[in-house]
């Protein structure tokens, strides 16, 4: 038998255990974009349903898009960003606003 293996011949060395390798998953920002079309009441109202904000946080959010060009409506797994995406493009679009949502890794 080959002693390598065999702990009662254990040379004293310990071995260090290989850690797991295990990444968390990335997270992703969902971004609202400004355009010059999409009324402001409408930006809050969507920031209120989609991002569950207050209306005091929609409106300073609605402000940053619209006077910096875009704003952070939330940090979420790569499925529930997706999934706020594709619920407010196309609720905009229903409604026939140009607004655009996006993702970005955060
Ligand atoms: N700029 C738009 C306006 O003046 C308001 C607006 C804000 C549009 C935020 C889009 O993501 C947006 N009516």
């Amino acid at each position: 038998m080959s002693q390598d293996h065999d702990k009662r011949h254990d040379d004293g060395l310990a071995v260090q255990e290989a850690r797991p390798k295990t990444k968390r998953p990335p997270l992703f920002k969902v971004l609202l974009l400004n355009d010059d079309y999409t009324p402001m009441e409408f930006v809050v109202e969507i920031l209120e349903t989609y991002f569950s904000m207050d209306r005091s946080q929609a409106t300073q959010v609605m402000l940053q898009v619209h006077t910096r060009g875009s704003g952070v409506c939330g940090v979420f797994s790569r499925d529930v960003a997706e999934t706020k995406v594709e619920q407010v493009n196309s609720h905009a679009r229903q409604q026939q606003h140009p607004l655009l949502c996006t993702m970005e890794e955060a």
